[in-house]
């Protein structure tokens, strides 16, 4: 298949390009490199070392002989350019994955919420949009986010995308209709990701767009079979407060004999994958596109669930390493419970990594090789939810013991 990655040179992106291109997909990146951007601005880098895209994409030619386009251009921002490039290349599929992906970033300041948004929305309506004038059949598969469905506990399992509810009618008879599920964001970028979920249902149902809409919880993990070949196709790994994700900052705090830092009880419950299931699931849904005038395939694209204070505890015990309970910068339920479907990826053959045959190996290959290059300064969350939770910033900073002895 001709397919498009918008975001091919992010976190998910990337291995999911080498992915695609190993399966005998043709494969072209779209990406404006804002992803490289905001490292310069936040003043962090990934513990990994990134070659250029450019160099990724020559070494990723020489290793497997298999050719990835790079196409330079702003989603969000270039409507004209993006019409035409579709025009020209035509793909049978897109991934999108061309946004803003974290939360604390998204609730830094006014302008980066403001950023968030528009960058956000404006990539999935232009994508969308330009789909329907050039009457290009594509199917659209994008990233989304489990957080979408809000974390509280409503002693049920989270369904794929849809609830079924009883309605009464006025004449008193119950009928059931599926529904898109509450949506609930726990942040401006969460809810990009909400409002995304509207546009895929307007125009699955006006222009018959097929839309795939992956929920995804909150990947670990670096390496995928694909990034493994050589060392410069390495995935990024990024642990800073902003942008890296819970367990990833676990294992490399852990790497470095830095406290473990668990916001309030740290009785969150969250959904977890591994980025090689990540890739897999987006390979299973380009091959299973819902059919045309079919309303949107929602997918959640998770493994396993875990409770934040039972992470900790169980990198903990690996390392030896002791875990700190901070005040939590986030507007966040202190303790929830959570049961989720991902019933349709096992049924589609998905065998999930397991954190406990996983977690080893991240802790000693990626974590522990690359050490040298943390900046434990870079380590404590920034980004308060309010402005009453952003006083307590300088709380976390200040408990921060590697930041003590700067
Ligand atoms: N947390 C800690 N300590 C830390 C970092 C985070 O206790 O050092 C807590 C947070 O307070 C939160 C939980 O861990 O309760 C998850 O935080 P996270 O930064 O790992 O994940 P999140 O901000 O939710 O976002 C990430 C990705 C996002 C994706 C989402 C999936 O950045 O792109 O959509 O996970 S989900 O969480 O299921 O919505």
């Amino acid at each position: 298949m001709r397919v498009a990655v918008f975001g091919g040179d992010g976190f998910v992106g990337w291995p999911t390009c080498l992915h695609l291109s190993n399966a005998g997909h043709d494969v072209t990146i779209v990406d404006n490199l804002s992803r490289r951007r905001i490292d310069t601005e936040l003043g962090v880098q990934s513990l990994t070392p990134m070659d250029s895209i450019q160099e990724r994409l020559r070494i990723w030619k020489q290793v497997s002989g298999k050719t990835i386009r790079f196409e330079l251009l702003d989603i969000a921002t270039e409507y004209t350019r993006v019409k035409l490039w579709l025009d020209e290349f035509r793909p049978d599929a897109l991934v999108h994955l061309a946004q803003q992906r974290a939360a604390p970033y998204s609730m830094k300041s006014d302008r980066l919420k403001t950023y968030t948004v528009n960058n956000n929305t404006n990539a999935t309506h232009n994508l969308l949009s330009a789909l329907v004038e050039l009457g290009l059949d594509t199917h659209f598969i994008h990233l989304g986010t489990m957080g979408v469905y809000g974390y509280s506990d409503i002693g049920a399992t989270i369904p794929e995308g849809y609830l079924t509810v009883n309605v009464r009618l006025d004449d008193g008879q119950e009928v059931s209709r599926k529904i898109l599920y509450p949506a609930d964001p726990g942040s401006v970028y969460h809810m990009t990701k909400c409002m995304d979920q509207i546009m895929f249902a307007f125009y699955a149902n006006n222009d018959q767009i097929r839309a795939t809409d992956l929920h995804q919880g909150i990947v670990w993990g670096t390496h995928t079979d694909q990034t493994r070949r050589h060392e410069q196709l390495v995935n990024r790994f990024d642990y800073d407060g902003d942008y890296g994700t819970v367990l990833n900052r676990f294992l490399i705090q852990a790497a470095i004999k830095h406290p473990l830092t668990v916001h309030g009880t740290g009785g969150q419950t969250r959904a977890f994958i591994h980025i090689q299931d990540s890739v897999r699931c987006i390979e299973l849904a380009l091959n299973n596109p819902p059919a045309r005038g079919e309303r949107p395939k929602i997918f959640n694209q998770m493994t396993e669930v875990f409770r934040i204070r039972d992470l900790a505890k169980l990198v903990s015990e690996l390392s030896g390493v002791e875990i700190v309970y901070l005040p939590n910068p986030r507007k966040e339920a202190s303790e929830n419970d959570m049961k989720v479907a991902n019933q349709q990826f096992l049924d589609l053959g998905l065998e999930p990594i397991t954190l406990q045959v996983g977690m080893l190996e991240e802790l000693v290959h990626v974590a522990g090789k690359y050490a040298h290059r943390i900046d434990a300064s870079k380590i404590p969350a920034q980004s308060g939810w309010t402005a009453d939770l952003q006083s307590r910033i300088s709380t976390i900073v200040d408990f921060n013991p590697a930041q003590r002895k700067v």
